[in-house]
């Protein structure tokens, strides 16, 4: 079928890098120790009917304390990068002003555990857990949000830039701002789409701020992490819309220093831009080392008449999102690696120059735990299927340079709790035992050898 890659022996460059990423509220727990504050997502999954079963992340994978074992495990499956986040309300309790020595304390001790196992860290400093006191003020609607991110961005680097080489700012403003103020469905569930705009702004804001901290300061590497997806569709207005709200609104302003004007155009019936200040786009538009790429799925529209807008993307009244009859995983995302080289092909095209990093990709299947074994044969093709992909992206001219899987280990999913699970490893929330699923020992000969067998 269109979504074989091939199946012959696939080498990828030298120096490539093979890594896996967790988020800080999705792994850590310890929700309430060593001085952490409250951040939006304990807020939102203690509140009824937000999150699968009422599940928070007080407990998750219990990482705070089993990091050491975590680290270990890591090792054991070869794996040469890890991408984890700092929650900011463990380093700033009230996300400005002081600062908690205990948090940075255990980021600490993490990079130095990994440095002693040879894993090369990778931080993202924003996965989504914003202090509630920021919230409170407004959160990213705020623009003093983005002030103190930079803040919060100064105080982790001066703590840990000696250790630690890449920076990323934010993981995936776009669901921190349509998933979170714009269709409610992430912390802190705001139902308002002119609010999800001014948090694209000010997130972005937030992002080049800190990175001037960074740079400032002497930061190796830094960038951000974009979740993007190509989208298809035979009418090219209904493409460009969803496009533009999906990818070039984060695109445009980080790697060309400005907003497309066409999705500047279609917002203005939620949003007048005022929050948009002189000199903003210079900040934002500021060089980055590196582009990371989450890609999950991609996404198709028709124009149906009568379909009412789609929450999540402001405006797309009769845009219909329409699924084709590919494998689903059990999320109900399309299993569609082709779309990975179609997105890596495009990004270097449109965005030449920066370089790329897939910082997640992976998916959630109906694991099954027997005999200490979890035998996820649809895992292993999945990543094998997106594996290829990305290989013909390199093979055709993409300047990709690592490649981080989604997730080590099983997880917090966010509104779907611990339902779902992403990981090469299996995790007994009961006993917080971790079992390496088939796909993590598979992971470990792709690894090793740098590729993939015929
Ligand atoms: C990422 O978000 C997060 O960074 C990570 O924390 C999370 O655990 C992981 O992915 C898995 O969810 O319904 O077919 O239109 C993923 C962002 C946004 C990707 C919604 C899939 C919908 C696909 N997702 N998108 S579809």
């Amino acid at each position: 079928s269109e979504e074989t890659a091939g199946t012959g022996e696939v080498i990828f460059p030298e120096g490539f890098v093979w890594g896996t990423a967790t988020a800080s509220y999705q792994i850590e727990g310890a929700a309430n120790e060593d001085g952490r504050g409250p951040s939006i997502w304990d807020t939102f999954s203690r509140t009824p009917g937000k999150v699968f079963a009422g599940h928070t992340g007080d407990v998750a994978c219990d990482h705070y304390h089993r990091y050491r074992d975590d680290v270990a495990m890591m090792a054991d499956l070869g794996v040469q990068a890890y991408r984890f986040s700092m929650a900011w309300p463990r380093i700033q309790p009230d996300g400005s002003g002081p600062v908690n020595p205990r948090g940075l304390d255990f980021y600490d001790r993490l990079v130095d555990e990994l440095h002693g196992h040879g894993i090369t860290p990778l931080v993202t400093l924003y996965h989504w857990d914003l202090p509630q006191a920021l919230e409170d003020r407004g959160g990213w609607t705020s623009r003093e949000t983005a002030e103190r991110f930079a803040e919060y961005a100064a105080v982790a680097y001066g703590r840990l830039g000696d250790r630690i080489a890449t920076w990323t700012t934010l993981n995936e403003p776009w669901c921190s701002s349509f998933l979170g103020y714009g269709a409610g469905v992430h912390a802190p569930g705001r139902t308002d789409p002119g609010a999800a705009f001014a948090a694209v702004h000010h997130l972005l804001l937030g992002h080049g701020l800190a990175v001037a901290e960074l740079r400032a300061a002497g930061a190796a590497q830094v960038g951000i992490t974009l979740n993007l997806a190509p989208i298809s569709g035979d009418d090219p207005e209904a493409v460009a819309h969803i496009d533009g709200l999906q990818n070039r609104i984060f695109l445009d302003p980080v790697l060309r220093g400005e907003y497309p004007a066409d999705v500047v155009e279609r917002a203005r019936r939620f949003t007048d831009w005022s929050f948009v200040r002189d000199g903003d786009l210079d900040i934002i538009g500021a060089p980055i080392d590196v582009l990371g790429v989450n890609y999950y799925s991609p996404t198709a529209v028709r124009l149906r008449a009568g379909q009412p807008a789609n929450p999540v993307h402001p405006g797309s009244e009769g845009i219909a999102f329409v699924q084709g009859d590919e494998e689903k995983t059990a999320m109900g995302w399309s299993v569609k690696p082709s779309g990975l080289t179609e997105l890596l092909t495009r990004v270097s095209r449109d965005y030449p120059g920066t370089p790329l990093i897939i910082t997640e990709n992976g998916a959630a299947f109906d694991d099954v735990l027997a005999d200490g074994r979890v035998a996820d044969e649809r895992r292993i093709a999945f990543l094998d299927g997106h594996f290829r992909a990305a290989h013909a992206a390199i093979a055709a001219g993409a300047d990709l340079r690592g490649y981080f899987v989604w997730s080590l280990m099983d997880n917090f999913e966010w509104a779907e709790g611990y339902a779902k699970r992403f990981g090469l490893v299996h995790v007994d929330y009961a006993s917080q035992r971790r079992t390496p699923k088939d796909s993590a020992l598979w992971y470990r000969e792709v690894i090793r050898r740098n590729g993939l067998q015929a």
